[in-house]
């Protein structure tokens, strides 16, 4: 990557317009699917069915009325709640295959989301007070990250992204004998030390915060292999700080300790996939 930027920017950068363009127009249609199958999907009558599908809520807004029965089906492959913003309601662990219902009372739209996937959110409109601040804008409006649940995730894609790019930089370095590689090598592996106990915080944050939820076994192991990477990776950039000073080539057994952090920090991913997706 480091590489092809200063030897062809303009090729490069003529193929990430287009790699762009494809995207947007990937995701226009991505949208535009969902919206029309959402729209099919509406129940009508007093038994409202929400079905629970590739961790979404279909659709995301049912409108009801005060006296109606709401039934949400799990097909999906992994265990979900439904739980209210406004904690008038929470399903507990619905297992795939199984369903919940509920009759709903409330005489205003009540917004809720699934505990172990925050992402995944849906609203009850009460029939006749739909309005912008409850109807499609509010699904599609950003707001800042707020609660662990939130940061975790993001946190995590620069510990994932920095370190083993700060590894495989440094192997290409070596390949190529390239000093810029090892330049590059050293920022991320600094970044990823920074950025980690951040990371590790808002995990600890989100286990203490309602994490009872998570599955026992994986989070033990969990929490404590991301406790004990802050001190891996702090180690791992001082010891690339002391190679980058005289500025040269990592050493091999340098590259192996690195290697077996990735490893350790690939399988630190792959539990908190499991958690956060199911198995
Ligand atoms: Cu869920």
């Amino acid at each position: 990557m480091i590489a092809c930027h200063d030897l062809a920017f303009h090729s490069g950068h003529r193929y990430r317009c287009k790699v762009r363009r494809i995207m947007l127009r990937a995701a226009a249609v991505a949208l535009l699917s969902a919206m029309c199958w959402a729209q099919d999907a509406r129940p009508g009558g007093t038994n409202h069915v929400i079905v629970i599908e590739r961790l979404q809520f279909n659709p995301p807004q049912t409108t009801v009325k005060p006296g109606d029965t709401v039934e949400w089906k799990n097909d999906d492959i992994f265990s979900h709640t439904v739980t209210a913003e406004n904690g008038s309601f929470d399903s507990g662990l619905i297992d795939p295959g199984h369903s919940w219902q509920m009759r709903f009372t409330d005489t205003r739209a009540v917004a809720y989301h699934c505990r172990p996937h925050p992402n995944m959110k849906g609203t009850l409109i009460v029939q006749g007070v739909e309005n912008a601040a409850q109807g499609n804008g509010a699904m599609l409006k950003w707001s800042p990250p707020r609660t662990p649940q939130e940061f975790h995730p993001i946190l995590v894609n620069f510990t994932a992204a920095l370190l083993p790019l700060a590894f495989l930089s440094d192997v290409l370095g070596r390949i190529f004998r390239r000093h810029s590689f090892h330049h590059a090598a050293w920022w991320m592996a600094l970044y990823a030390a920074v950025i980690t106990p951040l990371t590790a915080a808002a995990g600890w944050w989100w286990k203490l915060n309602g994490g009872s939820d998570l599955p026992a076994k994986l989070i033990t192991v969990h929490q404590w292999l991301g406790t004990a990477s802050v001190g891996l990776f702090v180690i791992l950039a001082i010891w690339r700080w002391r190679i980058q000073k005289r500025d040269g080539a990592p050493s091999i057994s340098y590259l192996t300790f690195a290697a077996i952090v990735v490893l350790a920090l690939v399988y630190q991913g792959s539990l908190g996939g499991r958690m956060a997706f199911g198995n």
